[in-house]
């Protein structure tokens, strides 16, 4: 797919998705360079389902094939909290730094073990003619003690990779995309569009 439109107001998100897709898709349009400026209603009960609303809303509106992101961090302890409301969670304008804070202390005194998180990304794709489907991927963590790292966005200072030995704030951006639950997911949809 040489052109298509990528259903986010995301920055973050776009930076990763047009460096992990840069050799099957060079044309990656965010929705503001397509002058697609439409308020989609986030109402799904999973990411996938949410992914294609907002790819589906994008593909009607433009007339052209269309890529979205649903993701989110789920913390096990928290029940899974905030979930597919990552981006909701205390109000969508309260800076990360603030969300952060608040996840540390709802698990202060919680031990190492149990304060495993992962995030996940489904990634939806819509044509115009309705042909449509999605595909999930995740990244397991566990939440830190303090944020760590000046790289990524949203919860990635407090998410701590064992493997790694790092948050995914500390990864570059380049060492973030190989493992993150957006990489993955990403590259098993380029793997299906390929099949096109
Ligand atoms: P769009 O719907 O416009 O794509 P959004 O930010 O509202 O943008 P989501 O509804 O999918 O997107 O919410 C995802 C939230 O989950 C995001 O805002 C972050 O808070 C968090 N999140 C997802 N992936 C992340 C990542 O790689 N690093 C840090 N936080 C992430």
């Amino acid at each position: 797919m040489r052109r298509v439109i990528f259903a986010t107001g995301n920055e973050g998100k776009m930076r990763e998705i047009r460096a992990i897709l840069a050799d099957t898709c060079p044309e990656i349009l965010s929705m503001k360079e397509a002058g697609i400026n439409i308020e989609i209603a986030e109402n799904g009960k999973s990411y996938k389902e949410n992914a294609l609303i907002k790819a589906r809303a994008v593909a009607a509106a433009s007339g052209e094939p269309a890529l979205a992101d649903d993701s989110g961090l789920e913390v096990d302890f928290l029940n899974k909290e905030p979930g597919i409301f990552s981006a909701r969670y205390m109000g969508e304008d309260t800076p990360y730094s603030v969300k952060n804070a608040e996840l540390i202390r709802r698990l202060e005194g919680v031990p190492e073990e149990k304060r495993t998180a992962r995030f996940v990304c489904a990634i939806a794709v819509a044509f115009p003619d309705g042909r449509e489907w999605a595909v999930q991927d995740s990244l397991e963590g566990r939440i830190g003690y303090e944020e760590k790292g000046g790289n990524g966005f949203g919860y990635d200072p407090i998410f701590y990779v064992p493997e790694l030995g790092k948050t995914t704030a500390e990864l570059t951006e380049e060492e973030k995309n190989q493992v993150s639950h957006r990489g993955k997911a990403l590259r098993l949809m380029e793997k299906e569009l390929k099949k096109l």
